[in-house]
């Protein structure tokens, strides 16, 4: 059946299960509470749901850490609920893309088991085994988690790799079993009738075989590391391989996640004629505001690094590949209270992120919640806290000597708890999350945030969304127009164009809290003819000379 290419007219929902809906009252989401909610996705009018890893696995990374490919952890259901859900997703016309982790798995990973047995066993190379160098590890590489990415394993007295948590060993690509493995284990799930894959830092799945020392960068950490390993030598040839053995075989979409990623990599990751992968998560605006130590430190950063960045995947992307857009998932601050304002402005600020990114090239992704304008929280003991990369970032930095009052401003800025907190339904009790007790506490803002408020008034920022996500069904020139950047080097206002076989649609957002006065040249203003959506007012501005509200956006249409 030929390919329709399904996934460039998309807007993509991302689910975390674990913090959805719970619908048996253990505190924890689960694969029925995502059913319960299908019928809220489709009045949203998304097309395709990204679902976060349910697979058996002893949540050390919540099930990042894969113990079996092939079955559903308990807490999240049976196998039985995945098929319901699967075949209720798709009577409702909503595709199901499934979290692909194989850059590595669980230490209880059967495969993991046994490799780590004897250094005869027959798994032994499934994954990164190395011996001690000067008495210590192997090299001077660092996981993402902090400390060593080489944990020593008493058993065989060897190494092994782990990019992420010790929990978490790296799968030795090289192994052509291995990969085989890998390969057999998607064809099974695509057999299902899923309708694609969301790929865990795919890019960082070839390693460099000559294992270099990392040039020492003083200060550096977390970015620096995935830098250092993302793309490696046979990156592009794995992939291709992937493609060749499974992907081209199915009516699919696959998105690539690539830590470290830039617009030259992206355009050969995406590029059809490479026959590699649909579309990429790059990291670029997520690092905007990133210090010396990686996320932690968050610097004032300017709109025009902003359009720097977004206008660089834009053209970059534009003749080969293609764009996801994003501003939040399970790993990132919530994109109100990051890059819009989550208290006076909320709803409106929310409304003008969601103009700006909606009105661009590629395919939108929404996270759950991020349609009703959740925020970040700040819980005020680390206790309260459960990400593993907050935890040992924090015991890091504890031990060497910050003070719980100085870590937590880093906390409450970028920690990935932010977006994790339980998705906010109600003002009942754990905002109708859970009847019993949330695995992670409830931001207290539930009463005034929750989605049954939202679907009670019309001007909510849900309503904004549903009519975003309509646009682009109607409107070709927002799926494929080429993208055109106004206004270059103002720090207030964003403007851009798309435009296709002679229509333009022009977006405008102002970026602040404060009003803008300003006019568009000629080639702009005197062409405006139709409204498409304003968070501010139905009638048009005359763009020769105007005023913008605070956070105040729109998308016109322009003769
Ligand atoms: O994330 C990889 C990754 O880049 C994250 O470490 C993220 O950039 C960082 O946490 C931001 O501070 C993927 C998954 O999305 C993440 O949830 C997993 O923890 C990680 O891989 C390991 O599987
Ligand atoms: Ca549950």
């Amino acid at each position: 059946m030929g390919k329709t290419q399904w996934w460039k007219q998309s807007v993509v929902y991302q689910i975390y299960p674990r913090s959805f809906y719970d619908s048996n009252g253990d505190g924890i989401g689960d694969i029925p509470g995502v059913i319960a909610k299908l019928d809220y996705l489709k009045q949203l009018g998304i097309d395709v749901i990204w679902l976060s890893p349910v697979y058996d696995s002893p949540n050390d990374d919540n099930g990042y850490d894969i113990r079996d490919y092939q079955s559903i952890l308990s807490e999240f259901g049976t196998m039985e609920d995945f098929d319901r859900m699967l075949d209720e997703a798709h009577e409702r016309g909503i595709r199901i893309v499934m979290d692909l982790v194989v850059n590595h798995t669980s230490d209880e990973h059967a495969w993991f088991v046994e490799s780590r047995s004897s250094k005869n066993s027959p798994k032994r190379d499934y994954y990164i085994w190395k011996k001690e160098k000067d008495g210590g590890p192997p090299t001077n590489w660092e996981s993402a988690f902090s400390g060593s990415a080489w944990k020593y394993d008493e058993k065989t007295g060897e190494y092994f790799l782990h990019m992420f948590s010790e929990k978490q060993p790296d799968l030795n690509w090289e192994n052509p079993d291995l990969r085989e493995d890998v390969y057999r284990m998607m064809r099974w799930w695509l057999d299902k009738g899923i309708d694609g894959f969301r790929m865990d830092v795919i890019n960082l799945i070839s390693k460099d075989q000559t294992m270099p020392e990392r040039r020492p960068d003083p200060g550096k950490s977390l970015v620096s590391a995935f830098e250092f390993h993302a793309n490696g030598p046979r990156i592009h040839e794995f992939l291709h391989e992937m493609h060749e053995q499974v992907l081209k075989h199915y009516d699919i979409m696959t998105v690539g996640e690539m830590p470290g990623v830039d617009v030259e990599q992206g355009r050969k990751y995406t590029d059809e004629a490479r026959q590699e992968l649909n579309m990429v998560f790059h990291f670029e605006h997520m690092s905007l505001g990133d210090g010396p130590d990686g996320k932690w430190e968050d610097r004032p950063w300017k709109l025009t690094e902003l359009k720097e960045i977004m206008t660089k995947w834009q053209e970059g992307l534009d003749e080969h590949g293609w764009n996801s857009l994003y501003w939040n998932n399970h790993d990132q601050p919530r994109a109100v209270s990051r890059f819009g304002d989550d208290s006076v402005h909320r709803e409106k600020s929310g409304k003008m992120l969601a103009t700006l990114l909606h009105g661009m090239k590629g395919t939108p992704f929404i996270y759950q919640g991020e349609e009703i304008g959740m925020t970040n929280v700040q819980f005020s003991s680390i206790n309260e806290y459960k990400d593993i990369e907050t935890i040992n970032w924090f015991n890091e930095k504890r031990f060497q000597g910050f003070s719980e009052k100085e870590l937590m401003p880093s906390i409450y800025g970028r920690g990935r708890d932010n977006a994790r907190t339980p998705v906010q339904w109600n003002s009942s009790e754990h905002a109708g999350f859970t009847t019993g007790s949330p695995w992670l506490t409830v931001n207290p803002n539930y009463e005034d945030i929750n989605v049954e408020k939202a679907l009670a008034d019309r001007n909510s920022l849900f309503y904004y969304y549903q009519k975003l996500i309509q646009l682009r069904k109607e409107e070709e020139t927002l799926v494929h127009g080429s993208y055109g950047l106004l206004l270059e080097e103002d720090e207030e206002v964003y403007a851009y164009t798309r435009t296709r076989e002679g229509e333009t649609i022009l977006v405008v957002c102002n970026f602040t809290a404060e009003k803008q006065e300003r006019s568009l040249p000629g080639t702009i203003a005197g062409k405006e003819i139709g409204l498409l959506i304003s968070n501010e007012k139905e009638d048009l501005h005359d763009l020769k000379q105007f005023t913008l509200q605070p956070y105040e956006a729109f998308m016109y249409r322009l003769n």
